[in-house]
């Protein structure tokens, strides 16, 4: 049986919250969507960005909440787009990076959800390791078409079982156990 809290997902991006809400309830936890964009500081670390914008979004919604920040990080290029992922993909998109990316193709989606309630601010990261293809290939959104995870033939544009393995899968997952032991050892 799903874990009915009042935990909210704030985003921009359906996609994102598609994802999140299919992994979470795979592990008992609903949740909702509130849409809506929030600033981002300018700031190479993903966490620090993730925090502030959680936090943020808790001033502005004054309810639990989680959000999440997640870059593509493409080992030849020292990282870029990483925290610009979202302005990349909007401004050169994907075929921006296939021109850009040459012999080494290696790259991390990184993804990091933070919670935040008027106590705890508290981050969780997962990664995936995988290779830039040579074209795009596959459906999905995103970076999905042009990113082969390790260990596989396909794009995550070409798979229906991302969310088992995806970086969000496994930040999310992290999450939740955390969540359900907090819920629990508060009597929620
Ligand atoms: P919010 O900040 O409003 O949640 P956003 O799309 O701007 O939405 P991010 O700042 O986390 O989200 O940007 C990360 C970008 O990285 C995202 O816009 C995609 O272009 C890309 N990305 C992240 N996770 C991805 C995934 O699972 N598949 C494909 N692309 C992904």
């Amino acid at each position: 049986m799903l874990k009915s809290s009042n935990l909210y997902f704030v985003s921009s991006n359906s996609h994102k919250f598609e994802e999140v809400s299919q992994i979470l309830a795979s592990l008992k936890i609903e949740i909702k969507f509130i849409n809506s964009e929030l600033e981002e500081i300018q700031s190479n670390s993903l966490k620090d960005i993730a925090e502030r914008k959680a936090k943020d979004a808790f001033k502005k919604f004054k309810k639990p909440l989680i959000i999440e920040d997640a870059g593509l990080f493409i080992d030849s290029l020292n990282g870029f787009p990483g925290p610009y992922s979202s302005y990349v993909f909007k401004t050169i998109g994907n075929k921006g990076i296939l021109n850009l990316v040459k012999t080494k193709r290696d790259a991390t989606f990184f993804s990091l959800i933070t919670y935040c309630d008027k106590k705890i601010t508290k981050t969780f990261e997962g990664k995936l390791k995988g290779k830039i293809s040579f074209s795009s290939k596959g459906n999905g959104w995103g970076y999905d078409p042009i990113f082969i995870p390790s260990n596989s033939k396909n794009t995550m544009g070409q798979t229906n079982i991302k969310n088992n393995f995806s970086h969000r899968s496994k930040s999310l997952k992290k999450f939740s156990k955390w969540y359900l032991d907090m819920l629990e050892s508060t009597g929620q």
